[in-house]
Parts: structure tokens; sequence; C-alpha cells
């Protein structure tokens, strides 16, 4: 099954292809489990550098979530939440953007916004919410937004990012100069009429927009098949008309290589697509939660089997563009940034309090400058 740019099916008048079928029931996979893969599915693009670049990026979400965990642990931070098992979805889909193309990220993306340019500081900054965050310390923990990288907060209300994503979409369309959204959604958000509404109108308008559901196959505590009763998450894609791929979430190359191909698709004028990206949430929910009281931990044993970052290593070990050394050295450069990072938001100030009235209005009205006097007098 091929999936390069072109030779996917396009959306037909005359009822579904049994390969339009294929492509969403199945589970299409690049790289083996042993790191060894079908160099004929991957574009000329994935040179070295890319192909380290991807890893790296991979590596950086490992590190910090392990980091950053810890350090809610120690009561540093108030809360975190962890993208560990799905790096390879995450990166996988972010590294078939151009720059100047947007991401609407749903729960666990902050590793793509990394990756096209967010700097770790400003991302830790956001997580203390001092006043060196973006955000003036107004969004939750782990709610990152980078303008420089067109990385858009992620709503706290699942789903709800994919309506914007298809107004950012249609507004590209109307624009002209070939721009991508790219939009993600989990499985437990596929769930909500938003979900319905995104795709139905993404067909329809046969916008510029990529939709990727990360399949990591919870949802807090609901299992997937009590999220749905489809055979699989990307069949609901072909109701709405949309061109739809499974792959293999925890293969960064089949990732890429699916996303890559929408996003030539929706560039060319050809419409939008729907990507569900087959992984698992290795971790908890995020820091609140507990996963040993509602799943059997022994599949998530297996599933470590299948750590993503291990096949992506064993693959550039075998062409020899990493060995042991190189990657334990990258994984120390990062945690240092980390590191780093997390200390100077440790000494950093709070937002300033005068930011509390903006924002909202052009020009703060009389009654709420008279409200902030009143309260830096009785301050000092
Ligand atoms: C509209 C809405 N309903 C419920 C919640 C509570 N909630 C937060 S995350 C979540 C599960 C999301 O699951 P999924 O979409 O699979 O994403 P994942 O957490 O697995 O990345 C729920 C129910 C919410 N934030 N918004
Ligand atoms: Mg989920």
């Amino acid at each position: 099954m091929s999936l390069a740019p072109g030779t996917a099916p396009r959306r037909r008048l005359d009822g579904l292809a049994e390969a339009d079928i294929a492509q969403a029931t199945g589970l299409y996979q690049v790289l083996r489990e042993d790191g060894s893969c079908d160099e004929g599915e991957l574009g000329p693009e994935l040179t070295p550098l890319k192909l380290l670049e991807i890893y790296r990026g991979m590596l950086v979400i490992r590190v910090m979530d392990e980091r950053l965990l810890a350090l809610q642990r120690q009561g540093r931070i108030g809360f975190y939440g962890e993208a560990r098992g799905q790096e390879a979805s995450v990166i996988g889909s972010a590294a078939a953007t151009r720059p100047d193309d947007w991401i609407l990220p749903a729960l666990r993306e902050a590793g793509a916004g990394i990756f096209r340019g967010m700097p770790l500081s400003a991302y830790i900054a956001q997580i203390f919410g001092t006043g060196d965050d973006p955000c003036k310390g107004r969004q939750m923990p782990c709610h990152p937004g980078w303008r420089g990288a067109n990385y858009v907060p992620m709503s706290s209300c699942i789903a709800t990012q994919l309506p914007h994503a298809v107004g950012v979409a249609w507004g590209m369309k109307i624009e002209g100069k070939g721009r991508v959204c790219l939009g993600y959604i989990g499985d437990g958000g596929t769930s909500e009429e938003d979900f319905h509404v995104a795709m139905n109108f993404a067909g329809v308008y046969q916008l510029p927009l990529v939709i990727v559901c990360q399949n990591n196959q919870w949802a807090i505590s609901t299992p997937q098949q009590r999220q749905t009763a489809a055979e699989t998450i990307a069949l609901k894609g072909l109701g709405y008309g949309l061109p739809s791929f499974r792959c293999d979430g925890n293969d960064v190359l089949a990732v890429y290589s699916t996303v890559a191909a929408a996003v030539a698709r929706a560039r060319a004028g050809g419409g939008a697509s729907f990507v569900e990206t087959l992984t698992y949430r290795m971790g908890a929910h995020s820091s609140s939660d507990d996963p040993t009281r509602y799943r059997d931990e022994g599949i998530t044993e297996a599933w470590k089997q299948k750590d993503p970052l291990l096949r992506m290593r064993r693959y550039l070990e075998h062409k020899r563009l990493l060995d042991p050394a190189r990657d334990a050295e990258l994984a120390v450069e990062i945690e240092a940034e980390v590191r780093a990072a997390v200390a100077a938001q440790e000494a950093a100030p709070p937002p300033p309090v005068e930011s509390i009235i903006e924002d909202v209005f052009a020009e703060p009205p009389a009654h709420l400058r008279e409200q902030l006097a009143t309260y830096l007098s009785e301050r000092e």
C-alpha cells in the first residue's frame, strides 16, 4: 500500500473503492520493530539530517516528560501531562508540515510546537505561569502557544480546537498561498460534536486541513472499546467523504509518510484528509490520574516493547547515523537544557499585576483602571 503524494485515492462520487476501506482499516507500517525499514516508502526529503532531527524531536519529549513529571512529584510544579509512548505520532506528523502552516493541538502535542521552534524555555515558563510566560499565567499548565511556530494554545474543552482548525484552513483556502492547517484530536475527542462538525465542514468545503487522531486507546479511564462501535476511528472519516488512513502511531516514518501525503494533497488543492495514528498512552492521563485503578498494566508493559523511540533508534543505528554513545550525549544535552530552563523559572517573577486588566480591551475601561489603582495603593 503506497501513500506517496498523488497515488492515494481521491474523493469520488461513484462510491468507495476497496482501497479506501483498506487504508482506513489496515495499519500502515514502514519501520519494523527490529529497526528494519521499507526504504522504498520513504520520500527523498527524508535526508540523514531530517531523520536525526525527527529523532531528536522525539527524544526531547521523552527527556522533558521524565524531568517535568519528577518535578510535579516533588511539588515544584502543580500539574503535568505526559506524551510518553506517543512521540512518533507527535513528531512524525509535525515534521510533515512547513513553517508557515498552522497547528491546532489537542492534549499532547507540545513536542510538535517545540519541534517547530517554540523554545523549550517558553514551554517551561508556561508550566510555571511566571512573568516569562507568553500567556501571562492565564492558561492551565501544559497549554502552551507560540506565535513564531504558528502553534495555537490547546483548548481544555476537548475537540473545540477542530472547528477552529476548520476556520484557519478556510482562511488559508481564501488566502490561496498553499498553506495547510494540521488539527489534532484524541480518540476520546471523536465522540464530541465538534469533531463531527469539523469533519463535515472540512469535507464539504474541501479545506486544506489534515486532522490527525492520536488514538492512544484511552480517554482518561474510558477504553477505546467504550468510545466507539466503529471498527476503526479512521473509518469515520470515509462517512464525511475524507480520504482516511490508519497508520502505526509508534512508527514515526509511517506517521510522517501518511501525513506528508495528506499535507501535499491539501496544499495542491485536493482538500482535507483524516489520519488515525494507533498508539498507546504509556503513562497516566495526567499527574492527577492513577491508571492502575482502571486498566491492566500488563498490557501497558507489552506496549512498552513497542516503544517508538527504540524502533527509530534501531533504524538509525542500522543506517550508522547514530550510536549508543551519541544517543546518550543527546539525552544529556536535552536534560541540561530542561534543567537550566527550570532553574530560570524557579527564579523568575510572577506576571505583573497590571496584566490582570490587559488583553481584553484595546484601552482598559476606567472602572478596571480604578480597581487596579486601588489594589496597588492598598498593596503599598
Ligand atoms: C468537553 C470536555 N469534556 C470532558 C473533558 C474532561 N476530559 C479531559 S481530557 C479527557 C479525555 C480525552 O481523551 P482523548 O481525546 O482520547 O485524549 P487523550 O487524553 O487520550 O490524549 C476528558 C474526558 C474536557 N476537558 N472537555
Ligand atoms: Mg486518548
